[in-house]
């Protein structure tokens, strides 16, 4: 158990996790429930540092992030949350959550998967939720799909769930779980194109996405079965073989966007000139593959010991901003202070 206590103060760090299957669309809003089942790779870089500190007496959440008070959707997202973890505990008192997020700012990169992993943690220790891995996973679901994965340690896998039953069946069906991998000493090498915000939401995207595109279902199709392949080259340790499946569901991920209507485009041209320089080094014999977000960043996966001379191909790239190396990182869990 890492919540049993009720302590009414917690800190949790937690890092950002990047897809090797992707998380593209909703079955259901409001419970958090993936169409597809995703994998994941947690990083050992950018960790999140979330406090949460029960307020009795205090008339509403109050919410900072570096230092500054969260306004706006940020703010909306954190007290909703919040709000859900009163409701399963029984418990009234407001909060205070304070969030130190080590993402270089204007970096590109996403905080919600970090972000809502830290905060259920800790959320649900100052609370007295007293739930188990799997149960934080189901609770960071609900803030932020994607942080249902950096509750755990490298490989997640998160089961998508099913709806037929009630709404409580489905909620405890959908979590993520460790996925076991062999010998495998990975490095993710992420190239910044762009630091600017992106003008559709994920969210938003996503939705479009199923709505209106036509290789949606399709893509939902080839995504379980690259799922099972990916399963298969984490478990004998293939290195390349999961870089060529993480590469073919991202694109076509991104396929499924540009055919929506109106098209979701999140690639630039400085992102193809890095999936160029990828495609160069592979030629050169580096296993490198590339996977990208909602966004114009590329992570770029090779083995640990070719990450120096990927990051220095992806440096040359003429419009890249900034090259982090990363490896796989922990799960999120409660720390002192
Ligand atoms: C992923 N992404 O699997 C996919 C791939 C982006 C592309 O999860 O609406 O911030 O909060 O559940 O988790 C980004 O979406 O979306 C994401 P919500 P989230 O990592």
């Amino acid at each position: 158990l890492l919540s049993a206590q009720r302590t009414d103060i917690a800190t949790a760090v937690a890092q950002p996790n990047i897809a090797l299957i992707k998380y593209w669309g909703k079955k259901d809003e409001r419970l958090f429930l993936p169409r597809t089942d995703s994998l994941s790779m947690t990083l050992d870089i950018f960790p999140t540092t979330t406090r949460v500190r029960l307020a009795p007496g205090a008339g509403q959440d109050r919410v900072t992030f570096n230092g500054e008070p969260a306004t706006g959707d940020a703010e909306r997202r954190i007290t909703a949350f919040l709000q859900l973890v009163r409701e399963r505990s029984g418990r009234g008192e407001r909060a205070r959550v304070d969030t130190e997020n080590t993402v270089p700012t204007g970096a590109g990169l996403a905080s919600s998967a970090s972000g809502f992993a830290a905060l259920a943690v800790a959320a649900a220790a100052a609370y007295g939720l007293g739930l188990d891995a799997r149960g934080l996973s189901r609770l960071a679901r609900r803030g932020s799909g994607s942080a249902s994965r950096s509750i755990f340690d490298g490989f997640a896998v998160w089961h998508a769930g099913h709806t037929g039953g009630t709404p409580e069946e489905a909620d405890l069906s959908s979590y993520a779980e460790p996925v076991p991998a062999v010998d495998l000493d990975p490095a993710l090498v992420v190239a910044v194109v762009s630091s600017a915000p992106k003008e559709v939401s994920s969210r938003e995207a996503m939705r479009r996405t199923m709505d209106t595109s036509p290789l949606y279902e399709p893509w939902a199709v080839s995504s379980r079965a690259d799922l099972t392949d990916m399963r298969a080259a984490l478990g004998r340790g293939d290195l390349p073989a999961v870089g060529e499946i993480a590469e073919r569901n991202a694109l076509g991920m991104h396929a499924t966007m540009l055919a929506a209507r109106p098209a979701v485009r999140y690639l630039s041209p400085a992102s193809l000139g890095v999936l160029d320089s990828v495609l160069q080094l592979r030629r050169e014999g580096v296993p490198a593959y590339a996977t990208m977000d909602a966004g114009p960043n590329v992570k770029v996966l090779c083995p640990r010991p070719d990450a120096e001379r990927v990051a220095e191909a992806l440096r040359a790239v003429a419009p890249v901003g900034s090259v982090h190396i990363a490896g796989p990182g922990r799960g999120a869990r409660l720390v002192a202070g």
